[in-house]
């Protein structure tokens, strides 16, 4: 349907959004613009006092916010989570894959497993009845706050989510997460508060400062890597979440990608418009977090 080119669609086996005459003519450029669009007109009617982080996030495309919650609070929300992931795994031991790509999505009674590659992503639900402290810092007024400047919109606290990462060997099952790439072809949100903290060698989340914005260069690299997509392309190109070279993202006059190696209590919140990726890491380490992630509806105006 015409129709899905005004939706959220970003996999070019779409015959709408894959198609290559409209694309030959700006088809993808054109989502982007107006999607940008969009979101400037929702992050405009956002009155929160965020002024440091907004200036920050719109500059460089993610915020580091370090000593997030106070102290005390931290060591109360630290110890349950701590404890929640703990009982995960002893109930669900933590295993290999060799499937490659990304897995579907496994049901286990505290949550979700989901391999990228040789990587294990655990999200454990919040037990309103045994997680007080994760419950209270899915409601946390800065957090909310935060997010709404980002993406314009609020944060759904049933969208935090206890977040487990372990590493597995790249050598033997690659994670695709870990190639440079943007998530889709609108500004979205994700965010990870670190529990513990994330080392070099625990894969730290890695991030081109300023590459969320659609300049000239960018607009040209994804009109062509529409043009790509819309041919006879791999099905990694086909899906939509484009990756790139480090030798492109030079030639795009971007800067030096940033390492996020952070301590615990630290909040990190990207646009994953802009190239990211995860940090290699050494097989077996793990990032424990609380995260979410806010994908809009790219094309409403209203920050409801
Ligand atoms: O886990 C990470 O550090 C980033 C993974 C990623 O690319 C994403 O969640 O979009
Ligand atoms: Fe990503």
């Amino acid at each position: 349907m015409v129709l899905s080119l005004l939706t959220s669609e970003k996999s070019f086996t779409n015959p709408w959004v894959g198609s290559e005459r409209l694309n030959q003519i700006g088809l993808h450029k054109a989502r982007m613009r107006l999607a940008a669009f969009n979101a400037t007109l929702r992050k405009s009617q956002v009155f929160y006092r965020t002024g440091q982080w907004r200036k920050q996030f719109a500059r460089d495309g993610f915020i580091m916010v370090e000593n997030f919650l106070p102290e005390n609070d931290f060591f109360r929300l630290q110890k349950e989570v701590s404890n929640a992931a703990d009982q995960a795994r002893q109930r669900t031991p933590s295993e290999n894959s060799l499937t490659r790509g990304f897995g579907a999505p496994k049901a286990r009674e505290w949550g979700i497993d989901r391999f990228d590659g040789g990587t294990l992503n655990r999200f454990i639900h919040t037990d309103r009845a045994t997680m007080p402290e994760t419950l209270a810092f899915s409601k946390n007024r800065k957090l909310q706050s935060l997010c709404r400047t980002i993406v314009g919109l609020p944060l759904r606290t049933s969208n935090v989510r206890i977040y487990e990462l372990v590493h597995g060997n790249d050598e033997v099952n690659h994670d695709l997460q870990k190639d440079f790439h943007r998530d889709t072809f609108f500004s979205s949100m994700k965010f990870w508060y670190f529990i513990n903290p994330v080392g070099i060698d625990d894969g730290p989340f890695i991030y081109v400062p300023g590459s969320h914005k659609l300049t000239p260069e960018r607009l040209d690299w994804e009109h062509k890597q529409a043009l790509h997509a819309s041919k006879d392309a791999p099905n990694e190109i086909k899906g939509g979440s484009f990756r790139i070279s480090p030798s492109a993202l030079k030639a795009m006059n971007l800067p030096a990608p940033v390492t996020l190696t952070a301590k615990a209590n630290t909040l990190v919140m990207a646009d994953t418009l802009g190239f990211h990726r995860r940090g290699d890491a050494r097989p077996g380490t793990s990032r424990l977090s609380i995260y979410s992630s806010n994908r809009p509806y790219p094309f409403s105006p209203f920050g409801i």
